[in-house]
């Protein structure tokens, strides 16, 4: 399939997916990771291929030779383009491929892309589920977990994709087209990695870069940034408001939500039907139903699954109630605008854990989004010195810093009184004092549901 050998650059999930796929068309693959703490034996024992004799692991530094002999690259989301050995590997000559870009080359079905700076993953989920009760044949892969790559060579022309792309995943695609593409919104996230708001911006509009008129792409109205957008779309652009009603797209109209094609208006279904919390969540549907429309599903199916649905693991999930105090998991929560949608969302009093990672985010919009509903904050992680100067300045002084994520809902089952809730939506990313936001979110589970013991 390829002339040469081709480099995979990073051994996570999507660089051991990426290798496979490579291997099982046939492909050579230098598998290579800067952080030498890996071991060779460990990262080929996670390889699943039955003959590893064409691949090739590289710890530490690539050499010059070895990128020469190599006809392109494909990266994990997770490794900047501007690392010193990406521009070695583009000075040499090779292309960057995203990962998402190697699963597209094998893709044979139809695509449709989710991007946006919160409720991707919710989105995704939705729209996974309203096209599997239409086509079994779905599959719904992405920056959700499942990479792109390990099941693009099984798609077929009946099939269907939906996939949650991040700005990490735009930033290397060359060709990449779904049919039906969204930018749910465009909030500051990941300035570390793309410097400006600008260029962040610009990523996510990518994922529209190859559509062309027989496209989708479905853009919310009521985001600034997503609709400022608009003119740049080379794709039939189908708008979506939870605000406004429009003369064509997806709105509310009389508590139900409808599509408009300027001409003809159908209503899908009834907003009080819709079992998920929160305003930002009526929009996640808005565009899920945006997204399957125009993917040809009818009606009825979109209504049903909509209704039916009841969110995602660790986007503020209840956990369980114990002496009163309703424990809410939102570990999902990795920036402070995801963060700032759950507090909105609580009702009652709430003790709320915060910190991690340090994206070099701005923390004052979340702590004056508080609105005297915040009892504590407890605060862990790099950022919880930085979090907790942001909150004094704004007057909010009930500032508590712990070691880690057990002693934090320790403080909160102690602190807490009936009736209130704590919800852990750390506003940072996990990486640093955990694996990833899911396992961040399983600990906390366990760490509330052992407070029962
Ligand atoms: N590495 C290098 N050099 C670097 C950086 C990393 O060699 O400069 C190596 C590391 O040593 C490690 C590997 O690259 O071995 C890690 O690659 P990765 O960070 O891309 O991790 P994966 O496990 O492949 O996970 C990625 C996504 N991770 C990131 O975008 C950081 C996952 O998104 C995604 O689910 C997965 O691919 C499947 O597609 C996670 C995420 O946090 C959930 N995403 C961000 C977000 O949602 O905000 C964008």
């Amino acid at each position: 399939m390829f002339d040469k050998k081709v480099i995979v650059a990073g051994t996570g999930k999507s660089g051991i997916c990426a290798t496979e796929l490579l291997v099982r068309n046939g492909a050579k693959v230098l598998l290579f990771d800067e952080n030498t703490k890996n071991h060779t034996e460990e990262i080929l024992d996670r390889i699943n291929c039955v003959d590893k004799s064409g691949i090739e692991i590289t710890l530490g530094e690539l050499s010059d030779k070895a990128i020469s002999e190599c006809e392109f690259m494909v990266i994990s989301p997770g490794i900047p383009v501007d690392a010193p050995f990406v521009l070695r590997v583009k000075a040499l000559g090779l292309p960057v491929w995203s990962e998402i870009e190697l699963a597209y080359f094998f893709e044979k079905g139809t695509v449709c892309a989710i991007t946006g700076t919160n409720g991707k993953t919710t989105t995704t989920t939705l729209v996974g589920e309203i096209l599997k009760a239409y086509n079994s044949r779905t599959f719904v892969v992405g920056n959700i977990g499942t990479p792109y790559t390990s099941v693009a060579d099984e798609t077929g022309e009946d099939t269907l994709t939906v996939a949650e792309i991040s700005s990490f995943q735009l930033e290397t695609i060359i060709k990449f087209k779904p049919h039906v593409s969204a930018i749910l919104n465009i909030t500051p996230d990941h300035l570390n990695r793309h410097y400006t708001f600008e260029n962040y911006a610009n990523c996510k509009l990518d994922i529209t870069k190859n559509q062309t008129e027989e496209d989708y792409a479905v853009i919310n109205m009521d985001d600034p940034e997503a609709a400022r957008l608009v003119d740049r779309i080379p794709s039939r652009v189908i708008k979506f408001s939870r605000m406004k009603e429009l003369e064509e797209g997806v709105y509310i109209k009389d508590g139900n939500i409808v599509v408009s094609d300027g001409k003809e208006m159908n209503s899908v279904l009834a907003l009080k039907d819709i079992k998920l919390l929160g305003t930002h969540n009526t929009e996640n549907v808005l565009a899920a139903v945006a997204m399957t429309y125009y993917m040809g599903v009818p009606v009825d199916i979109i209504e049903k699954v909509c209704t039916e649905f009841m969110g995602v693991e660790h986007r503020i999930e209840y956990v369980d109630t114990i002496n009163g105090i309703a424990y809410y998991n939102d570990s999902k929560g990795t920036n402070p605008d995801a963060a700032i949608k759950a507090i909105q969302a609580m009702t009652t009093p709430t003790l709320l854990i915060g910190g991690g990672y340090d994206k070099e985010s701005s923390y004052d919009e979340w702590i004056e989004s508080f609105d005297g509903k915040v009892k504590y904050l407890v605060l862990l992680g790099q950022t919880a010195e930085k979090i907790e100067l942001c909150a004094k300045k704004h007057g909010f002084e009930k500032t508590v810093i712990v070691k880690g994520l057990e002693e934090a809902v320790k403080f909160c089952h102690e602190h807490a009184a009936s009736g209130d809730a704590v919800l852990l939506s750390p506003a940072c990313a996990s990486w640093g004092m955990f694996e990833n936001y899911e396992q961040r979110g399983d600990l906390f589970k366990a760490y509330v549901r052992a407070l029962k013991e």
